[in-house]
Order: structure tokens, then sequence, then C-alpha cells
């Protein structure tokens, strides 16, 4: 084993005998293993990337009021507290980056593709009910671990820059993608709306709802939700909008071949329900007037950062291949142009199972 991740697992308390680490998930941000000790229990170790999350620190802030919050107001949550080190903190520094270690809830799994509808509303009932149990939380007490993150104006702001001083030959090879997303600016001034509107409300949202986020029991049935590093005030449209973006279409944003990009009627439904029906009467009229523009507003922000980064260069995201952000992004634009195709159906659909 590397000699960092020993002295890691040292500072969590490991014995080095008996423990295997392999490598696990498919993030692009943190890197993550998966520890086995000696008694056959199962933890997730992961390195912190700490260019995109500047002071980690903000992250253990949160992940210990909300952990506070829920054991004294909900304690039937289930709620997956990181380990300490055996110094008492939140992090092993031994490796030279920030190291943080969770237990693996036994009996739980996850799944990387939603291929049921049913898997969409277990998962949205999991993320709805996380906002609905932190609804009287002050959310004065949480830190915004990464400052802007789902700023939607930020990120148009950052194309228009990449537009500017990006590289040439990748803009020239853009432009469809770019002329369309331009053309769509109106999804920004929507977010402006909002954000000057008093009455839309800011509420903890988790703000990375895909579906490998959700625990999953041997039945299927949601656990809780995990990957805690975003949880932080937001809105609900970000939510809904990043599990539209991730489970409508039977493809991820990896995917080439853009004929089999495809927005499917019956996972919106599935949705909404899971959501609403964990939010009940939690959600305003304002937020339920925002459901079909939730998918909007994510998918067009994550067309928006893909091409962003490929004007850029790759280099917040990475790249595989030559022009992966650029085939990422351009998937990102045809499921917006698919979904804005269904909207008739997709707001029957919103209205018919939440009555507004
Ligand atoms: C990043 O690493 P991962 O997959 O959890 C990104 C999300 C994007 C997603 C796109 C901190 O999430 O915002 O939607 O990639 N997270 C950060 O795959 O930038
Ligand atoms: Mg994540």
């Amino acid at each position: 084993m590397d000699e960092m991740l020993i002295r890691v697992l040292e500072d969590f308390g490991f014995g080095i005998e008996g423990s295997v680490v392999t490598p696990f998930g498919s993030g692009l941000i943190h890197r993550t293993w998966r520890v086995q000790d000696i008694k056959g229990q199962v933890f997730i170790l992961q390195l912190v990337n700490d260019k995109v999350f500047i002071n980690p620190d903000d992250i253990a802030h949160n992940i210990s009021i909300i952990g506070g919050f829920l054991k004294k107001k909900r304690p039937y949550a289930i709620f997956p507290q990181p380990l300490q080190t055996v110094f008492g903190g939140a992090y092993s520094r031994s490796g030279g980056g920030y190291y943080r270690m969770f237990p693996f809830i036994a009996g739980t799994h996850t799944i990387d593709i939603c291929t049921k509808s049913d898997q969409a509303f277990e998962a949205s009932r999991q993320f709805g009910l996380f906002t609905a149990m932190l609804n009287d939380l002050d959310l004065d007490m949480l830190r915004h671990t990464i400052p802007g993150f789902h700023d939607i104006s930020l990120r148009y702001q950052q194309f228009m820059e990449a537009l500017e001083k990006g590289d040439v030959f990748r803009k020239e090879e853009s432009k469809e993608g770019i002329g369309f997303l331009l053309e769509n600016r109106g999804i920004v001034d929507r977010f402006e709306s909002i954000r000057k509107d008093p009455t839309f409300r800011l509420r903890v949202t988790h703000h990375d709802t895909k579906i490998s986020n959700v625990l999953l029991d041997e039945q299927e049935r949601g656990v809780c939700v995990i990957d805690l590093d975003t949880m932080m005030p937001g809105y609900i449209f970000s939510d809904l909008g990043d599990m539209m973006r991730t489970y409508l279409s039977p493809v991820s944003e990896e995917e080439k071949d853009f004929s089999k990009i495809e927005v499917r009627p019956e996972f919106f439904a599935a949705i909404v329900e899971g959501y609403a029906g964990a939010m009940q009467s939690i959600l305003t009229k304002e937020e339920h007037r925002s459901i079909f523009y939730a998918g909007e507003f994510m998918i067009y922000m994550q067309a928006l950062r893909f091409l962003t980064d490929h004007l850029n260069n790759d280099r917040y995201y990475g790249a595989a291949y030559t022009g992966h952000n650029f085939v990422r992004g351009m998937n990102q634009v045809r499921l917006l142009q698919r979904y804005q195709e269904m909207k008739n159906d997709l707001e029957k659909i919103a209205i018919r199972i939440t009555g507004q």
C-alpha cells in the first residue's frame, strides 16, 4: 500500500495488517477508496479536492451543524457522520491533502444509472426528505462550501469570459452550441428575478442529486443521501433540476451518440412525485411554478460549465480524450433541446401531480 495512505489510515486508528484499500466510485472531483478493516467492516476514504473546495473546514462545519441539528430534532434521521481522527479532527493531513473517512452503511448499495422510474422516485423522495427535515434550521449557521456554486449568472459570466479569452480554434468548433446557449439566456434572466424575489425561499439543498448519491437497501428503497460536501443554502430547483438532468435520459453526459439522448416522461413524473410527496405542504406556490424550470436551469448551467471548460482547455473537469468537455457540453445542449420540446407534456404532468 502507498506510504501516504498507510499514515492516513493510522490517523483514523486503522491497523495496516488486514486492511484492504481499493479505488472506488466515479466522481469527477475527489479521489475515493473503499477500506475494509480486519473485522470486515467497510468504510469510504476520500481525498477532498482542495482546489475546488478551497476551505475544506467549511464542509466539516456544515456536516457538524446539520448532524447536530438532526440528532437533536430528528433523531430518526439516518445521517452518515464522518469518523474523527485519533487526534479528534475531521481530516487526516498526513497524506498532504485533506483525507476523511465515512462508515459504509451495511445492507445498502448505490447505482450509477437510473434504469427504473421507481429508483427515480426513491431518490427524489430522499432528497425531498433531506430538505424537509432541515426546514427549520437557521440558514445563517451554514457556510457556502463553494461560493457561487449554482449561481447561474456567475456561470454565464465565466462562459462569456471564456468566449473572449479561451482557445480560438475550440471556439470556432463549438459555434453551434455557443449560439444555442446565447439564445437561451432567458434562463439566466429568470434566475435573476427569482433571486430578487424575497418570497422565493432559500432552503438547505444538496446540490449534487445524482442517483449515486442515494443509498438504497436490498429492495431498492431509499435509505439516505450521501456526499454532503455541497449541502448549503440554495433553491429547490438546483436539486430537482439535477435529478432531471441525470435521471430523465437513459444515457449520461458522457454519451457521444446523441441520438440516444431522450427525455422519459415517466421518470419526470417519478421525480416530481417523490419530491412533492416528501415536501408536502412545505412547498410554496412560487416553488411549484419552478418545477419545469428546474430542469432547464440545471441542464443549461451544466452545458455552460462543460463548454466553458472546453474553451479553457479543460482546466476544471480534466479530459480523458481531446474534446471530452466539448462532447459533454454538446450532449447537455441536446438534452436541453429534447427537454424543451416536451415542455407542454411535462408541465401538465407537474400540475397533475401537485395540483398546482
Ligand atoms: C461534479 O464529482 P461529481 O461527479 O460529484 C461537479 C458537479 C457536476 C458534475 C458533472 C464540485 O460532480 O457540479 O454536475 O461533476 N461538482 C463540482 O458530472 O464541481
Ligand atoms: Mg459530488
